[in-house]
């Protein structure tokens, strides 16, 4: 039998919904910009193109296009009658890649000059990050319907502990170097971004992974981390940013 798992009209909406809200997200922080000296935009820069990606993405799973459908092959055993398989074919989003591909470096980047991090430590917490993207891409793409898929998982969660070294440890550092003030606000947006962050390799195992989250559960999940890991976090980092001169990074 085939069991096919694709979106329905609540994933189709959100899709939509959340289109929108990244569109008028990237809109605000662009207008909030213009309230400071032109030098003073880095962080605004930064995060407005976070937005301006996720919204991109968004408009291309909310109109199908960023999407393809898989199909894995499960074998039911059993001892009595012939080996039994279901076919199941379901709608796994690439979208998602291309955004995290991009935008997690730049959230990345945003944490890294407010802790005020070194280049060697950005770059290496930026290429740590990028090859966890990568290894999801194959987990997810490359080893359709293979256990092997699961290997691909591990050297990507691997490389999602090498960006929290960096970000943890060195960035933490760093940040209180600075000033009570910026160590304090680190401590606060790294821990939130830190719980965020992990949420997804764990949707990501229920839902792609091993398939036991329908296509809308996933985008529902996947949508409610993705605002408060880029609208919810820029504003904050934004509005904070403000009130602490010395984050200032002059360009
Ligand atoms: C994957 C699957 C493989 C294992 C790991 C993953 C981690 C993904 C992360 C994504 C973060 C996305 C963000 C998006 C912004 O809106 C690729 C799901 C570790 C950490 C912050």
């Amino acid at each position: 039998p085939i069991e096919e798992q694709f979106v329905g009209d609540n994933g189709k909406k959100t899709l939509w919904v959340i289109f929108v809200a990244m569109v008028i997200t990237s809109v605000a922080f662009a207008a909030m910009s213009w309230r400071v000296p032109i030098q003073r935009r880095l962080y605004h820069f930064i995060t407005t193109l976070i937005l301006i990606f996720a919204s991109i993405s968004y408009f291309a799973m909310a109109t199908g296009h960023g999407v393809s459908v898989h199909k894995t092959i499960v074998r039911h055993q059993n001892d009595h009658v012939p080996d039994t398989t279901t076919e199941i074919h379901r709608q796994v989003f690439w979208a998602r890649y291309v955004d995290w591909a991009l935008t997690t470096p730049l959230l990345l980047l945003d944490l890294s000059l407010l802790a005020g991090l070194n280049g060697a430590h950005t770059l290496m917490a930026i290429v740590a990050d990028v090859i966890m993207i990568l290894t999801g891409l194959f987990a997810a793409f490359g080893s359709e319907g293979t256990p092997q898929k699961w290997g691909w998982y591990a050297i990507s969660c691997f490389a999602y502990l090498v960006v929290i070294w960096h970000l943890a440890v060195n960035g933490r550092a760093t940040a209180s170097a600075r000033s009570q003030k910026v160590g304090k606000f680190f401590l606060a947006i790294a821990g939130y971004t830190l719980i965020l962050w992990t949420a997804y390799p764990i949707v990501w195992g229920i839902a792609d992974g091993s398939r036991n989250l329908s296509v809308d559960g996933e985008i529902i999940a996947y949508a409610v981390l993705d605002v408060l890991a880029k609208p919810v976090f820029g504003i904050w980092l934004l509005v904070t940013h403000a009130r602490i001169p010395e984050t200032n990074i002059e360009l």
